[in-house]
């Protein structure tokens, strides 16, 4: 539960500077990106991942842990809308489970699919026989691949939502048809498309430092004040990487005014 408080306090810090947030869309995107993933639909899952993103190639490795076993998960880059997880309220039916249409608005479409094997894209956002099937509740996803323009520019906008996929509502081990069948696929129980995780993925200045080094002489002074500051505490390091990102953005927004 630790980890999940400075998935909000990051969220607010973003959703607080839209406009400073939106400058950097412009800006190089390259660099590593931290996800805490938080349990949603009380699923119990959580993780952590990091992505580092070099051009149109994104380097990902995500751990979760408390995942359905056995079972496909399906994982995405959401891209697109407010870059938050979605808040227990979003349930549009009232039937208690945050459905991942009733995600949408908030963490936005599908920007990447990150399948084991084979095609990467929004269209094989449903490919249950390509996600991880965990032995035990936990698994450990690495893959290199192509990501789009668009969701390049969410990385780098801070609107980029990591989402793990599958959730066991009434604990029989399985996928069931229960809780009823996915909106998005009739053919695949609700339980197999609903979130089970969620987290945004947040620039790590420290991976974004050499660009802005480059780019200006005096950000790299600042750059380094930053990286000491967030070796500070969990809870104070989420909101230095927020408070710096932002920093950084506005510098670079007037150096290059
Ligand atoms: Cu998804």
């Amino acid at each position: 539960m630790r980890k999940t408080l400075a998935v909000p306090a990051v969220a607010i810090a973003a959703a607080a500077f839209p406009l400073l947030t939106m400058s950097a869309a412009n800006a190089a995107h390259d660099g590593s990106y931290q996800v805490s993933l938080g349990a949603l639909n009380d699923s119990g899952v959580t993780g952590t991942g990091m992505i580092t993103l070099n051009g149109d190639q994104a380097d990902v490795t995500l751990t979760v842990d408390g995942a359905l076993a056995g079972s496909p998960h399906a994982q995405h880059f959401h891209i697109g809308a407010q870059g938050v997880c979605p808040p227990a309220s979003a349930d549009s039916d009232g039937d208690g489970i945050v459905t991942t249409a009733d995600g949408i608005p908030f963490y936005g479409e599908i920007g990447a699919s990150l399948t084991t094997e084979g095609d990467t894209g929004a269209d094989s956002g449903l490919a249950v026989d390509r996600f991880p099937v965990p032995e035990g509740d936990s698994y450990t996803y690495e893959r290199t691949f192509t990501i789009d323009q668009a969701t390049q520019e969410a990385f780098g906008a801070g609107n980029a939502v990591v989402v793990v996929h599958g959730i066991d509502v009434n604990g029989n081990g399985e996928y069931d048809a229960e809780a009823g069948q996915s909106s998005l696929d009739p053919s695949l129980p609700l339980e197999a498309t609903a979130p089970a995780a969620c987290g945004v993925a947040n620039a790590s200045q420290m991976g974004q430092m050499p660009a802005g080094g480059a780019d200006t002489g005096a950000g790299a002074t600042s750059g380094i004040e930053n990286e000491t500051a967030i070796g500070v505490g969990a809870l104070a390091a989420a909101g230095a990487v927020a408070a710096g990102a932002v920093a950084y953005r506005r510098r670079q927004a007037t150096d290059q005014a």
